[in-house]
């Protein structure tokens, strides 16, 4: 038997209906495999500012650090959204990334096979479509100081830093070729080199880390025709690595290859061995309580911390199938369904990748 200990951390709008989704079907694989999950809650982003007074309580990351996987639903909403940027939801995300050193974000980007007839792209571009982002995740403007408002000649203004050292980029650079390497061997990174200083500083850090990985092919792309051509050629992507703004918006916009941000899952890892696991989704507070958010990005998550951090392959893969399984079957959220009479809810899809399991 094998014991893991597994922080949960819902957060906002629809993170705790996603995040109970996940820990359903993370308790049937411990019951199907004979493993102990021993889930500990923490409150996180908006519910925490409500409850504890700060969007990360220092209970949290007690929690967090002592644990051996994080799983998060998702943070921030309307409620919340007139705060000062130091006590918003969001500040709890991005605190406890940079507090666990969790610096490299994987975002696998492939679509489901029975979701390829329905899509409205072209079924053979959309079919192929196989691609991870590697997203740096604790550097770039989300951190770069100064970040401030203040009063100049009688006017506002606000500054936020891109600010980026060679180490950061040298050890981001590192996962995504070391990544490249059990995929199709290439590279594209990522950047604005013909704008931004730290875009240069980023090609020329990338170019030198690629000396010692001659056997992965590398590529550059500027932000602007990446964004165009995850449109017009996504199946000619195998590993992205980008900055962290950069990161957070492409793959956005790479989700819907797959059919719904939904569907997207995700995986931050770093330097200490605790890796954080969340759709990579918002809270969607338009939705949030009604049972109708998809909790497959989610529950894919939880796979990925089965598959990343405790090394279970076999596990993961089962959830896996499992989602396949039930999207052949015809299970359709509303974000994904047909016609919205047809949609099935958060519960009704969980329990069916549940029964898939088996
Ligand atoms: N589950 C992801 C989430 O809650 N996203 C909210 C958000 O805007 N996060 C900022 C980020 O991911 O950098």
């Amino acid at each position: 038997m094998t014991k893991k200990t597994i922080a949960v951390l819902p957060g906002d709008g629809i993170g705790p209906e996603v995040t109970r989704a996940a820990i359903q079907v993370l308790e049937n694989i411990a019951r199907l495999h004979d493993h102990e999950f021993v889930f500990k809650e923490g409150l996180i982003g908006g519910s925490a500012i409500d409850e504890k007074g700060g969007p990360l309580p220092l209970e949290t990351k007690e929690i967090s650090a002592a644990s051996d996987g994080i799983l998060l639903g998702a943070v921030g909403g309307p409620k919340w959204d007139r705060l000062p940027g130091a006590n918003r939801p969001e500040k709890g995300l991005l605190e406890i990334r940079k507090a666990l050193d969790l610096y490299a974000n994987l975002r696998p980007v492939k679509t489901y096979s029975a979701l390829i007839e329905s899509s409205p792209l072209k079924k053979e571009i959309v079919a192929d479509v196989d691609f991870v982002i590697i997203r740096e995740l604790t550097g770039g403007l989300y951190f770069g100081e100064p970040k401030k408002r203040e009063e100049i000649d009688g006017e506002t203004q606000a500054v936020d830093t891109l600010l980026y050292k060679e180490s950061e980029i040298k050890r981001i650079a590192e996962r995504a070729f070391q990544a490249a390497r059990v995929r199709e061997g290439k590279v594209v990174s990522v950047d604005k080199a013909n704008v931004l200083e730290s875009s240069r500083l980023w090609r020329e850090t990338v170019d030198d880390v690629h000396d010692s990985y001659s056997d992965v092919e590398l590529s550059h792309m500027l932000v602007d025709n990446a964004a165009m051509q995850l449109i017009a050629q996504p199946t000619s992507f195998d590993v992205i690595v980008t900055e962290n703004t950069f990161g957070d918006i492409l793959s956005d916009e790479a989700s819907m290859l797959t059919g719904s941000l939904g569907l997207l899952p995700s995986a931050s890892m770093g330097s200490t061995g605790v890796g954080l696991y969340e759709p990579v989704h918002g809270s969607a507070p338009d939705i949030a309580g009604e049972n109708r958010a998809n909790p497959l990005a989610a529950i894919s998550s939880a796979a990925m911390m089965l598959k990343y951090g405790f090394g279970m392959e076999k596990e993961a893969e089962q959830i896996e199938a499992a989602i396949e399984k039930v999207l052949a079957e015809g299970y359709r959220t509303s974000d994904i369904a047909a016609k919205t009479d047809d949609a099935v809810t958060t519960t009704e899809m969980t329990d069916a990748v549940v029964k898939a399991l088996e």
